[in-house]
């Protein structure tokens, strides 16, 4: 492919309620929209998923402007012969796993575009329908929790995840068991826990949840293989797996007996495909798409991902209204019957901007001739 320049766009994206995690809070989204244009004038769309602090992980919005432009930009040449060299050719850059993985999206929805293919069918999936949950953040009280949990059960989710820290863990879990017996539930810590809460967390094993996600430190394999020792429940990595080589390590140490995937957090597509095919391939363990509350482009990548056939639980994918009043895409995802998101049988992402939406939340913007 010749590519002739890559376009950046800052948007900030109010959410529909606020999302809080052991982390921090979030009520505007702000994320980096990738463009990739082709010398014949096609098209490709990626999404950076940092936010605007470095809570989730070390990069924010500003991180990746400024390793796209002056590293990124700079490092890729015009004419690019597959998405899957795109890792190689930066790999000189460490760390900006989301900068880079926004790009290198941005080149496969190209890609896909250019060979009239829907992105899901290019990467190999096998089933449009993508299994979905939901996401629930931690809520002022318990009651506003059931209130909350209810409304997403009534509009079809058939998996609820809640986000758990010291403070707001048994007993949340405890009464929506309570409320409800039958529905797959599983929590996330996004890391906020010590080896010193382990003896507590393993009381979560009472509830039959589908797994506790990252428990312990970002960077830290041993300790939830300790604590995956301890107990039934299935612990599963988020944060710490940032390339194949991190699950690897994960297998051999026996930290996790499932993996979230999140392209923005390992670099892209075809690291999210190394993982899933040594995870689900080789190992035989069940993976699952993560979400990091992307917009509609996004989404797309994450829907693509769903497809693949390691993907064994439901994934973090929910509809544009779970997050955003206007998706800034012309076709916002909808939940369909099921808990299910369907990837479109269109090329590439299945979706396209929607330029006057793009410019109502746009804050900067900038080409970058390749
Ligand atoms: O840990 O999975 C996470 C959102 C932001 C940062 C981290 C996480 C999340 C979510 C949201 O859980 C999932 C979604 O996009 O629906
Ligand atoms: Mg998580």
């Amino acid at each position: 492919m010749e590519v002739a320049r890559l376009e950046v766009f800052e948007v900030w994206m109010p959410l529909v309620s606020e999302f809080r995690t052991s982390f921090g809070s979030t009520r505007l989204r702000p994320a980096l929209l990738v463009r990739a244009v082709e010398r014949g004038g096609e098209e490709g769309w990626g999404e950076v998923v940092a936010g605007e602090g470095p809570w989730y992980s070390s990069e924010t919005v500003w991180t990746a402007w400024h390793v796209i432009e002056d590293y990124i930009a700079r490092l890729l040449p015009s004419n690019i012969e597959s998405p899957e060299l795109v890792g190689e050719r930066l790999s000189r850059i460490r760390g900006h796993n989301m900068a880079k993985a926004g790009v290198e999206m941005a080149l496969w929805d190209l890609k896909a575009r250019m060979e009239s293919k829907p992105l899901w069918s290019l990467i190999g999936g096998v089933k449009r329908d993508v299994i979905v949950g939901v996401s629930v953040g931690i809520q002022p009280s318990i009651d506003i929790l059931v209130k909350t949990v209810s409304r997403y059960l009534e509009e079809g989710y058939g998996r609820i995840k809640i986000k758990i820290e010291p403070g707001w863990d048994i007993e949340p879990v405890e009464r929506l068991r309570r409320e409800f017996p039958d529905v797959p539930l599983q929590v996330d810590a996004n890391a906020a826990y010590t080896f010193l809460d382990a003896p507590r967390l393993s009381r979560l094993d009472e509830y039959s949840l589908l797994m506790i996600e990252q428990p312990f430190h970002h960077e830290d394999l041993l300790e939830h293989a300790y604590f995956q020792s301890m107990v039934r429940t299935p612990v599963c990595l988020d944060e710490s797996v940032r390339s194949v080589r991190d699950a690897v390590a994960a297998l051999r140490l026996g930290s996790a007996r499932i993996i979230n995937i999140k392209p923005g957090r390992v670099g892209g597509l075809a690291s999210s495909l190394e993982i899933h095919d040594f995870w689900s391939l080789k190992a035989h363990l069940p993976v699952w798409i993560g979400g990091m509350l992307e917009t509609g482009v996004g989404r797309g990548h994450l829907v693509a991902l769903g497809t693949l056939p390691g993907v064994r639980y439901p994934s973090d994918i929910s509809a544009s209204s779970r997050y955003y009043a206007e998706d800034i895409v012309d076709a916002p995802w909808e939940l369909e019957p099921g808990s299910v998101i369907r990837a479109r049988n269109r090329p590439g992402i299945g979706v396209e901007v929607n330029w006057e939406r793009l410019r109502k939340y746009v804050r900067r913007s900038r080409s970058f001739t390749l």
